[in-house]
């Protein structure tokens, strides 16, 4: 499906899969505990509490945004990138090469993630692939410029996501978390990961 030039494929992973992918997702946050990224400058929190997986990890702090190959807090490696998920990026991607990062981002009922770019990888040839776990979440996508017209779909666990070509630019967000729509987290609450090519290969 697609919409404003962004391919959407609902229900790509089945519940079986997604379980899966928690379990992985978890074994990662052990390993790399959540943190709570900051904006640049103002230092004013994020909403949601992100780690990483993968060679490099994007974060936010004070210094800005960036991406790096060690965890904020406790200065080690990011865990591994799962085969489970070079395996989506090599299924859906387009692009030859390998994803380097994948952020893990966690929304509590109450987090949001205002209208964005995503334009800190140097590659900007390569998409941005996107996995929703537990709550559904309203997603907002516009245009090349913030001002541009926007429309929402409502990711469910298990959809995947694909920003690129001419969408890859596209302002986004995440308006807000539907609570009550998935007994997967048993608290509630939603995981997204992106996966990232940062670097020309
Ligand atoms: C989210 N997603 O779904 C936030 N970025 O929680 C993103 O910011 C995003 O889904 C780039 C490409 C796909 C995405
Ligand atoms: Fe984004």
């Amino acid at each position: 499906m697609n919409i404003a030039g962004v391919k959407w494929l609902p229900g790509h992973f089945g519940p079986q899969e997604q379980s899966r992918l928690l379990e992985l997702v978890r074994a990662a946050v052990r390993q790399a505990p959540l943190f709570q990224p900051v904006m640049p400058r103002s230092g004013k929190p994020l909403s949601v509490r992100m780690t990483n997986m993968g060679r490099l990890g994007w974060l936010s702090d004070r210094a800005g945004y960036r991406y790096q190959q060690t965890h904020p807090v406790t200065g080690n490696p990011w865990p591994e990138m799962p085969q489970m998920l070079l395996e989506l990026w090599h299924e859906v991607s387009g692009y030859a090469h390998p994803p380097e990062a994948c952020l893990v981002n966690f929304y509590e009922a109450s987090a949001r993630m205002g209208l964005h770019q995503d334009r800190d990888e140097e590659d900007l040839e390569a998409p941005v692939v996107s996995v929703s776990l537990g709550d559904t979440a309203v997603f907002r996508i516009g245009g090349l410029e913030r001002k541009s017209p926007t429309s929402s779909i409502r990711l469910q666990s298990g959809d995947v996501v694909v920003m690129g070509g001419d969408s890859r630019l596209c302002f986004h967000g995440i308006d807000r978390v539907v609570p009550g729509t998935s007994a997967l987290l048993k608290d509630g609450g939603r995981i997204n990961l992106t996966l990232r090519r940062v670097t020309r290969p």
